[in-house]
This record gives C-alpha cells, sequence and structure tokens, in this order.
C-alpha cells in the first residue's frame, strides 16, 4: 500500500519517509522475498551493523523447507565477519551454499573446512570494486541495516559501512533492516565516497589526513529497488574482549619501546603516524599499552574500533580514528551508545574500500599491527590457515595493510595450543605476507626489526628474538643445518624437514587438543 506525502505520519520515528513506510513488514514476509539459489549482499563487519531480523526469519524457512524434502541456499556477501544471528543462524541450517570474504563464525568455519561451504577469502579493499568488475557475478538483493530513514529519504548507516554502499547501488532489490538499538546520533559520523570507478575512469581519491571528510553522511538508494522494510532494536553482538593476558602484554611492551627507539632516531613523528590495529585480544592489549605510553596526539586509520580505541579517545591519547566499523565489548558498545555525540566529532565511518584502500595507506603512512598465526625465519607470515589447509577466519584488511604501511608489524605470542606449538618455524605451512610485506615481527619473547636486512640476516635476528626458550635450540639446528646442506644458500632453507615440521602436530593429535 502506498502512503502520500501529505498524508503520512510515521509509526517508527526511525522510517520517517512515506515510501518506505509503506514497505514496512515483519522479518518473515521480508524473507519470503529472498530465492532459493540468490546472491545477497548483506551488511556486517565484526560484528557490528549487520542485519538480525531477516537471516533468522530466512534460517527458519530454510529449515522448515529442508524437513519438507525442499532443503535450499543462497549466496552471501558481506563486508566481513557478522553475528551469530546471521550467520550462526543460516550455517545452523546449511543456509550458505557460498561465502565471501571473511568469516569468523564457528558453525560457517566447521563448513567451509569440511568443504561443504564455498568460500573466498578476499582482500577486504578489493571486495567493491571486484563486484563492479563482474565476475563475480550479479547481485539479487542487499540486505542492510540502516540507523534511520530521514524524512528527505535519505539513509543513515549504522555502526559498520563496509561494503553496503556497493551493495545497494549494485543489487536488484533491496531490503532494509531499520535498527532503532542504534544511537540516533551516528547520524553525522559517516563518510561515504561515491568517487570511485573502475578503470579507465579511477581518479585519485582526496583524502590527505585521517580525519578528511571527502563523502557525504548518508547513502544514496534508489526507492524503487526497496521491496521490505523491517523494524528491530536487537543489539549488535560482540564477544568480550579478555584481559590481556602476560604475552600479551610483553608483545605491547617490547613495542611502545620500538615506537619510542624510532622516535629518538628521528625515523617517526613524535605523535606516530596513523595507528592500523588488527582484530583481537593482543590487537587491543597493543592499544592498552599505547594508552600508558608517552606518546600523545596519536591518529588512527584502520579498518575496526575496539574497546581500547575509545579509551584512547576518552583519555585524549588518540585525537581521531577512522574506520569503517566498530568492534566493541557489550560494555564498550553502550558507553559508545550513551555518549555518541561525544565521540561523532573524533570517528569517521568510512565505507572498506575507502578504510583498507592501497593509495590511503600508502599516502598516510600507517604503523600496520596485525595478528598472525605463524612466522617463518625469514619473515614470511602465515594470517589464516591452521597447518596449512584449516582456515580461521581469513586475511581480512592484513594484506591491504601489510604491502603498503610505513612500517607493517605482525605479532603472536611466541607458542600456541598451550606451549606445544612454536609460532615461529622453519617455513610457513601458507603464505599470506610474504617477507617483502614484513617488516617487523613481535613475540612476548621479544622484537624482531627486519628492515634493511637480508634473508640470513633476517633469520639471526628472529631466532635471536623471536623464539620461545623450548624451541630455540631444535630451531637454530635446523638452522644450522640448512646453512650446511641446503640447495641455494640466499634463503636456505631443508624442503622435507621444514614442511614436514607441522605434520607431527597433526599426526600426534596436538590440533585436536
Ligand atoms: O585455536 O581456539 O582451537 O585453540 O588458532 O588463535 O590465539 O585465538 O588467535 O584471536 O589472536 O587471532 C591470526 C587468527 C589471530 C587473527 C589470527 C590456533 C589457536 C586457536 C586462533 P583454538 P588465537 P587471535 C584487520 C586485520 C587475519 C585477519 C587480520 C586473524 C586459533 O589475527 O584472523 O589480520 N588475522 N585482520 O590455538 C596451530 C599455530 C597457531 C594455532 C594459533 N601457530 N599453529 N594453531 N593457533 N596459532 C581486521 C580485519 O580484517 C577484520
Amino acid at each position: 500500500m502506498s502512503v502520500s506525502a501529505e498524508s503520512f505520519t510515521p509509526t517508527n520515528a526511525r522510517i520517517a519517509h512515506p515510501a518506505y513506510a509503506a514497505k514496512v513488514m515483519d522479518a518473515t514476509a521480508a524473507a519470503e522475498l529472498i530465492q532459493p539459489g540468490d546472491t545477497v549482499g548483506m551488511s556486517g563487519f565484526t560484528g557490528a551493523g549487520y542485519p538480525k531480523e531477516v537471516p533468522q526469519a530466512l534460517a527458519a524457512r530454510i529449515e522448515a523447507s529442508h524437513a519438507a524434502g525442499n532443503p535450499f541456499s543462497i549466496r552471501v556477501w558481506t563486508g566481513a565477519s557478522t553475528g551469530p544471528e546471521l550467520d550462526g543462524a543460516l550455517a545452523k541450517v546449511k543456509g550458505i551454499d557460498f561465502r565471501l570474504p571473511y568469516n569468523s563464525d564457528p558453525y560457517a568455519r566447521e563448513q567451509i573446512n569440511a568443504g561443504t561451504m564455498q568460500y573466498i577469502d578476499m582482500h577486504l579493499s578489493q571486495v567493491a570494486p571486484m563486484a563492479w568488475q563482474g565476475f563475480l557475478g550479479p547481485l539479487n538483493v542487499a540486505l542492510i541495516e540502516v540507523s534511520a530513514i530521514l524524512p528527505d529519504g535519505s539513509v543513515v548507516p549504522s555502526s559498520s559501512i563496509g561494503n553496503n554502499k556497493t551493495w545497494l547501488d549494485r543489487a536488484d532489490r533491496i531490503i532494509l533492516e531499520v535498527n532503532s538499538w542504534q544511537s540516533e546520533a551516528l547520524q553525522g559520523m559517516h563518510d561515504i565516497y561515491y568517487g570511485t570507478a573502475l578503470p579507465p575512469n579511477r581518479v585519485p581519491i582526496p583524502l590527505v589526513k585521517p580525519q578528511d571528510r571527502i563523502g557525504q553522511p548518508t547513502f544514496r538508494i534508489d526507492p524503487s529497488k526497496v521491496i521490505a522494510v523491517v523494524p528491530t532494536d536487537t543489539p549488535d553482538r560482540n564477544a568480550p574482549f579478555k584481559a590481556p593476558d602476560a604475552a600479551a602484554n610483553a608483545i605491547a611492551g617490547h613495542l611502545m619501546e620500538f615506537f619510542a627507539h624510532e622516535v629518538k632516531l628521528g625515523r617517526l613523528p613524535q605523535h606516530l603516524l596513523p595507528i592500523q590495529s588488527g582484530v583481537g585480544n593482543i590487537a587491543n592489549a597493543v592499544l592498552h599499552g599505547l594508552q600508558d605510553s608517552p606518546f600523545e596526539q596519536l591518529t588512527s586509520y584502520t579498518e575496526v574500533l575496539q574497546d581500547g580505541m575509545l579509551d584512547l579517545l576518552d583519555s585524549g591519547k588518540l585525537s581521531m580514528a577512522s574506520a569503517t566499523a566498530f568492534s566493541l565489548s557489550p560494555e564498550a558498545a553502550e558507553r559508545l551508545n550513551n555518549n555518541m555525540a561525544h565521540y561523532r566529532d573524533r570517528i569517521v565511518l568510512r565505507p572498506q574500500e575507502i578504510s583498507n584502500h592501497p593509495e590511503l595507506v600508502r599516502r598516510l603512512g600507517c604503523l600496520a599491527m596485525n595478528g598472525m598465526i605463524e612466522a617463518d625465519l625469514y619473515g614470511n607470515v602465515n594470517s589464516t590457515h591452521l597447518m596449512g589447509s584449516r582456515i580461521q577466519n581469513g586475511i581480512g584488511g592484513s594484506g591491504d595493510f601489510a604491502r603498503n604501511a610505513y612500517i607493517s608489524i605482525f605479532m603472536a605470542p611466541s607458542t600456541a595450543k598451550g606451549g606445544k606449538i612454536s609460532t615461529i618455524v622453519p617455513q610457513v605451512s601458507h603464505v599470506d605476507h610474504i617477507d617483502q610485506d614484513v617488516q617487523v615481527i613481535v613475540t612476548d619473547q621479544g622484537l624482531a626489526d627486519l628492515r634493511g636486512l637480508a634473508p640470513k640476516q633476517r633469520a639471526e635476528v628472529v631466532l635471536a628474538k623471536c623464539v620461545h626458550p623450548t624451541y630455540r635450540d631444535q630451531l637454530a639446528d635446523y638452522y644450522a643445518r640448512a646453512l650446511r646442506d641446503s640447495y641455494g644458500k640466499h634463503s636456505p632453507s631443508l624442503l622435507r624437514e621444514a614442511l614436514s615440521w607441522h605434520l607431527r602436530f597433526v599426526e600426534t593429535g596436538t590440533m585436536l587438543a
């Protein structure tokens, strides 16, 4: 039913335009509008701003269809990881046939590793431009959480932007979830840049400082494509952070010392350079380390804002932060929501093709700090695959930043699985970041500054600084024999032994523990 503008009184203050109010329906009805086999571009980035109602209703429909002997599934594209109401709900009913570009949901992870869900793990900055190139196929539906539809029909994004601009532009049909749990004061925080194009029409992106605003605060949407609007007030669901443990604190300590040294030598400015901080507890511990550091007036040009970033903003250590999403514990999300107007002036949320854009990361000179699964003696890094074959999450934005950063840093505790596995190995079992893209490796044992070093020099520094004492002799012995017996002596390696290093952990059941 359509409503004329004159007679319109909004029933939900967040849906303040008649064309959209006329499309309001419940999640079950909206889920009926998604067809078996559809490719659905969903919002969501690290547990923020993902649709919460329609995916669950769709999962219920898929389950019922399955029980009736007509199983079906869809293809899901997102910004990055989402929440249990999306990936979890759909994966549990085997409702996802194909997924991109990043996942951290345990049910989806099991199916990906069982080989029953197709998964493309992509650099996050490349998803939108590749969707426009066309080889990923058509996008049937965009299912996007937003925080409000304004009286003039413009649409205010939610707690993440991710690829939403692209999904809204590219999809044939649009379903919006309007989430009134999200603060109204989010309005004005976003910067949606519409200047991207494919070659030969690409132009320079006019952003030269992390705080620059180069776009507009709302999405532009073709209202004729909107087929459903679903109100909700369900919170974003993020896991709480663990308090930093001894290893995380040691890593943070080594990094602070390194930054202070670089400032002293005049190789980094006093306020450092824009900080990019990856996901997880170690990254959060490093942000805590900055809190207690002598550095002031910091800026951040990053992908996600974790709890530690809010603390740095509160203390005034951080002047501003640019990202594409929040990734907050429930307590920090509440703090943000209650004080959104205060944070809004110091936070900019952007599409992920801009937050992670190689051109911008290179121009700004980001200090990139990302987690890793393992590194080898030469500084090649595996961020994604346990034992070379089982994917954990995905490369995410780590590659966007690592190759283009001013200093590219990777960090992990020196051991995994309760000390049974060394995270420094003869040769990584899967390569995400080649040694040219890795300048610093940090473990709880120490920091290896690999800049300007040739391969054998790198190996010596990694051995001396990063390896846990339990594995030091074993790795030193391997390296000594590699120096002697390797086919080539540029990056000495005993191939058979290096590759079998990991096998014993699989064969002895360590990976099942
Ligand atoms: O498995 O839980 O079964 O024991 O791997 O390990 O220590 O919980 O990992 O949360 O610190 O994340 C690289 C995954 C680290 C993350 C990675 C086992 C370990 C455990 C997970 P269990 P932790 P963390 C911008 C940046 C890529 C994306 C990225 C990541 C499980 O940082 O996803 O950087 N990075 N994005 O036991 C065998 C080893 C192991 C190992 C760990 N060496 N061998 N198992 N594990 N090391 C943000 C975005 O892009 C969104």
